[in-house]
């Protein structure tokens, strides 16, 4: 059988860590013959519940799951890694300015990003789960010279699926048979969500999105919807994503090791310029993945005579990348 993947999991005692942990130790993240060797990442007071979960993982006696390592150093935990989520971040406290938000998640991400550039595999995938994702994971691969960009991902998966969800249950048709989606720019609330290329099957035949729904719903439900789904869990289920969180942190790297076959997804991964997005942003873009790496889909433009106002939705998006880049740029944090 393969040979053990490292991986490591940051904020491993936090909700999406707890949803997130058997699902990888069971083999989902990487596939069925893949052992997984877990190293957890966590903040010195938090160390003792992340020992909790370890536990729970042992009790589940996972055949893959070849060890579980609980540490608050990240030399440690990243030593050897071949993939890391990193999900532990500063959330935003009361009275906290974006500036103070960006800072304190920048003092997480620099040295994470020094600590993989030094200890991780050569081949080492990155995907950034906490927020502000895109920039974090910006930060973090400014500070590993040596890993090629390309490695440090952040995670518009959850907007994907969350978009995808959201069409098939409008039009009557299953998750299957939607395609094309597009999440473009930041995993925030300017994000967007781009029916323009999307496709639908409906009764064998597959058929543009925006000749089965109105426009209206497009603008008025669907986009701010899908943006602001997060904020609309916390309201039903008390608490945020995790669940949905972990899932979708599976698919992206599920997805990026083993190929999506020619299905187009979204991820945000570093821009070479494409679409307008200035070179080395994070941005989320549609994306297939192929030998490995993940190819941005060229030609999918969001398409204004469809859905006026599109390429104003894109331009938005990516000037608040720009602007998160610029203010960690002047913290001195890149
Ligand atoms: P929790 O607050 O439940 O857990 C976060 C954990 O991270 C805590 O256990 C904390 O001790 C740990 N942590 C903090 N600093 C750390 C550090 N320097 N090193 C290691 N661990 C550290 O949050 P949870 O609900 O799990 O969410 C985690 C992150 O995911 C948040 O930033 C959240 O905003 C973000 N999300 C991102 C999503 C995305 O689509 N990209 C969606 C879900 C989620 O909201």
């Amino acid at each position: 059988s393969a040979s053990p993947v490292t991986v490591t999991v940051t904020g491993a005692a936090g909700n999406i860590g707890y949803a997130l942990l058997c699902r990888i130790a069971s083999g989902q993240l990487l596939g069925p013959d893949v052992p997984v060797r877990l190293n957890l990442l966590e903040i010195p007071d938090a160390v003792r519940a992340a020992e909790g979960t370890a536990m729970e993982l042992a009790d589940s006696a996972f055949p893959l799951l070849d060890s579980v390592t609980v540490t608050d150093r990240a030399e440690r935990a990243f030593d050897g890694a071949g993939v890391a989520l990193l999900v532990g971040a500063r959330p935003r406290g009361k009275g906290m300015e974006r500036a103070d938000l960006l800072e304190a998640n920048g003092r997480i991400f620099g040295p994470q990003g020094r600590a993989i550039n030094d200890h991780a595999a050569d081949d080492i995938r990155v995907l950034v789960v906490g927020n502000p994702a895109n920039t974090n994971a910006l930060i973090a691969s400014a500070h590993a010279p040596d890993v090629p960009a390309e490695r440090f991902t952040a995670m518009t998966r959850l907007d994907h699926n969350r978009a995808v969800s959201q069409l098939a249950a409008h039009t009557g048709a299953a998750v299957r048979d939607i395609e094309g989606i597009t999440i473009w720019g930041n995993h925030s609330a300017t994000q967007f969500p781009d029916l323009t290329h999307a496709t639908v099957t409906v009764d064998g035949s597959s058929r543009p999105a925006l000749e089965l729904v109105e426009r209206a719903w497009v603008d008025e439900e669907f986009i701010p919807r899908v943006a602001k789904r997060g904020a609309e869990i916390i309201e039903v289920r008390g608490a945020s994503s995790a669940a949905s969180a972990a899932s979708a942190a599976i698919d992206h790297v599920y997805d990026w090791v083993n190929g999506t076959q020619g299905r187009r997804t979204s991820a945000a991964i570093v821009s070479d310029g494409s679409y307008g997005v200035p070179e080395g942003l994070i941005s989320s873009f549609p994306v297939v993945s192929e030998g490995g790496a993940w190819q941005i889909v060229p030609g999918l433009e969001p398409d204004e005579s469809l859905l006026p106002g599109a390429g104003e939705r894109l331009a938005t998006t990516v000037a608040e990348l720009e602007s998160e880049r610029d203010a960690v740029r002047s913290l001195g944090l890149l």
